[in-house]
């Protein structure tokens, strides 16, 4: 059977408990995980740098408890979240962060560079907008082989911006590919507020140049992510 065909979501239905329980364990792994290296990170034993993703878990997890391992993401500089939600499993992540064999990348890439393929993680990334051509081409091996799995790539509020960001949206529109776009904003671009870099406030009003439904949710708020992206997914 098409993965697609599976891919039914009613709202009204309560979600099960065993997801409302992976859920709250994956966005507490993603606090505890943080809390632990933001300390140690702190004491200069940590090589390259760290991004943190902690208050942002409900965006990450609610999105990602919708889907498989065959499914795909890709990420950002601030992608532990992502990584965890999607089942990335957490020693080999640390290990990783620590530039140690084990790691998830042998400890190759560190903290921005953590990809595991068989959890469909595609990737954090270094540099800004660089998840959502990968994205794209997953998404588009995904149709052309007619499996019915989605591609999901995240990104901020100046990553969206890059040029690679707006091609791929443009791309993605044209090729009706199965993917979702997420712009996780927190107002800022490492110092650089929203309205100095972008020349819309909603992004919906963006998508739309695209030709795209877009939606704007709390994501602060599990529930409304998870029943958005639910409903955007299937
Ligand atoms: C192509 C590129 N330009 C600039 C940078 C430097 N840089 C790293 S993070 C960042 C800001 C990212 O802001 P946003 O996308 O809103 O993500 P947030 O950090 O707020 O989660 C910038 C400019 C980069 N990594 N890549
Ligand atoms: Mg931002």
């Amino acid at each position: 059977m098409n993965a697609k065909d599976e891919r039914k979501y009613d709202k009204n239905t309560p979600i099960p408990h065993d997801v409302l329980l992976a859920a709250y364990r994956r966005m507490k792994t993603i606090r505890v995980f943080e809390d632990r290296l933001h300390e140690d990170y702190k004491t200069g034993s940590v090589p390259g740098f760290t991004h943190l993703y902690a208050g942002q878990e409900a965006t990450a997890v609610g999105i990602c408890s919708h889907l498989t391992d065959e499914d795909q993401i890709a990420s950002t500089h601030r992608g532990h979240g992502h990584c965890i939600a999607k089942g990335v499993d957490v020693m080999a992540m640390m290990k990783e962060i620590y530039g140690r064999q084990g790691g998830v990348c042998n400890g190759k890439g560190g903290s921005m560079h953590i990809a595991d393929l068989s959890k469909g993680m595609l990737g954090a990334n270094g540099i800004l907008g660089a998840g959502a051509p990968l994205a794209c081409g997953a998404a588009l091996a995904d149709k052309l082989a007619g499996k019915g799995h989605v591609a999901v790539v995240f990104g901020g509020d100046g990553g969206v911006n890059e040029g690679a960001v707006l091609e791929s949206m443009n791309l993605a529109s044209v090729w009706k590919l199965p993917m979702m776009f997420v712009v996780a904003n927190n107002h800022y671009a490492q110092s650089t507020p929203q309205q100095r870099t972008t020349s819309v406030t909603s992004y919906e009003d963006r998508a739309k140049g695209f030709g795209m439904p877009a939606v704007t949710v709390d994501g602060l708020d599990f529930f409304a992510v998870y029943r958005t992206a639910g409903e955007l997914i299937a």
